[in-house]
């Protein structure tokens, strides 16, 4: 037993990551813009201004995708590209960039699924008060429905936001991310719940302004605890500690998801915030908790976990010598098969990656070509575990490699190549790497061949 037949086989970008045209045809500027601006918050004074360049070079970048085999590209659109001051005026010139892009997709048969909001929050809201104002779902409700009045004649796929923990957490908590705010817990969680409802309120803006059914998902991270080994006493502990919230940490998945499909916070959750939680309106839930045709999740890693001798769940840290990758995150291919299947179990819904993969130091040789062995490896490990969860039988959709491209790794900068193609940031350079081409074989033969 395989995947299914119409498995969707993708690779996924985010338009701040590669771009680039930062400040062409009206664009505005985005907190990232502004943040990497900033002397020391990016690595080595990075930033997005050019990127892969993709602006320009978007035509090549599809055939590219084509020649990889790609079924579907998962990409974002830029909020300040559209509307440059994030609410009211539109700019056409923006709307016209992903006007191409979709048709050249389209023409070449790749389905586009399209991420809203992947992190490039317009920075003339930000300084209105960003995701703390009151009116922060209204603006993105309008946005979308903007995008959605262009697009949705030919998009038919659709993620609110991509990994609202990071943006939250690392955007608005710890600082480390754009717009860099350190806030205290209260207003962190208020930010985190009008970024609830305007998924809610995006959700509906689809539905209504959508020219022809379409599927409506969200793309938080799958953060993913697996059983060091598969006994039911692990499992339960796996499950625990990933549905769990036993300290307060912005790494939550239920916080996060058992409101958009429960329409309630998690009682641990409201227990452990208590002193914390945010104000909101009655019919907030309500909002937030609309129909999803699927769920999508950003898996790069687990944690292996065991019961404990009290009865809790216990990690595990380590101890199996994982190797680690460039981020530091562990090889830990087991995350592919326990999370869909966990996450589908608690949430019911057909489960779709939308970003896994491997950063490493590629380059390219003296023969021309790229030799990342290393991924092919990792890609391999992860596809086979998430193959294994098919042939248990849980609904699994589809998988995005996350990346096309090497990009720009947010505050790593350009130091971190997640890409299946190689980009020479001096010449915008593209080279198929051979873990793009073992991509394609895969693609080929429908997983059968890993
Ligand atoms: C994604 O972030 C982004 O969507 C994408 O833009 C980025 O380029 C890409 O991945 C590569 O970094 O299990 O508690 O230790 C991924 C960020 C990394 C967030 C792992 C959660 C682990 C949390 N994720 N992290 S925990």
């Amino acid at each position: 037993m395989s995947f299914q037949r119409d498995f969707v086989w993708g690779a996924a970008t985010a338009a701040y990551q590669i771009e680039g045209a930062a400040r062409e045809d009206g664009k505005g500027l985005s907190v990232w813009d502004m943040c990497s601006a900033i002397p020391g918050f990016v690595k080595s004074g990075h930033t997005g201004e050019i990127a892969c360049d993709h602006y320009h070079r978007y035509k090549e970048d599809v055939r590219i995708m084509k020649e990889l085999g790609l079924k579907a590209y998962r990409m974002s659109i830029s909020w300040p590209r559209v509307l440059p001051e994030g609410t009211g005026r539109i700019n056409d010139k923006g709307l016209e960039f992903y006007d191409r892009l979709v048709d050249e997709l389209l023409e070449n048969g790749i389905a586009p699924y399209v991420t809203l909001f992947h992190w490039d929050y317009p920075h003339e809201l930000f300084k209105k008060g960003g995701w703390l104002h009151p009116d922060s779902s209204d603006w993105f409700a309008e946005y979308t429905r903007t995008v959605a009045e262009r697009l949705s004649d030919r998009v038919k796929h659709w993620f609110t936001q991509n990994e609202p923990q990071c943006y939250l957490g690392l955007g608005h908590f710890t600082g480390t991310h754009a717009p860099g705010l350190k806030l205290g817990p209260a207003e962190w969680l208020q930010a985190v719940h009008n970024s609830l409802l305007a998924h809610g309120k995006a959700v509906q803006a689809l539905r209504q302004t959508s020219k022809q059914p379409c599927e409506i998902a969200y793309a938080p991270v799958g953060i993913t605890s697996y059983p060091v080994t598969p006994t039911p006493e692990n499992i339960e502990a796996a499950r625990e500690r990933t549905f769990g919230i036993t300290e307060p940490t912005f790494w939550m998945n239920t916080w996060y998801m058992d409101p958009v499909f429960f329409g309630k916070y998690p009682e641990d959750g409201l227990r452990m915030f208590e002193p914390w939680l945010p104000k909101f309106q009655s019919g907030d839930m309500d909002i937030i908790r609309q129909p999803l045709d699927f769920l999508g999740l950003n898996i790069y890693h687990g944690t292996p976990v065991q019961k404990g001798a009290d009865g809790q769940p216990e990690v595990i840290g380590n101890a199996a010598g994982h190797p680690e990758t460039m981020t530091r995150w562990t090889v830990t291919p087991e995350s592919l098969y326990w999370g869909p299947k966990l996450f589908h179990e608690r949430y019911g819904l057909p489960i779709m990656i939308t970003e896994n993969g491997l950063s490493s130091m590629d380059w390219v040789s003296l023969d021309g070509k790229v030799h990342d062995t290393q991924r092919i490896d990792f890609l391999h490990r992860y596809l086979r575990e998430y193959r294994r969860a098919a042939a248990d039988g849980v609904p699994l959709k589809g998988y995005f490699c996350w990346s096309l491209l090497d990009n720009f790794e947010w505050a790593e900068g350009y130091h971190e190549r997640f890409g299946l193609v190689h980009v020479d940031y001096s010449d915008g350079k593209r080279t198929i790497k051979d873990s793009g081409y073992w991509y394609r074989s895969v693609i080929e033969s429908n997983g059968d061949a890993l």
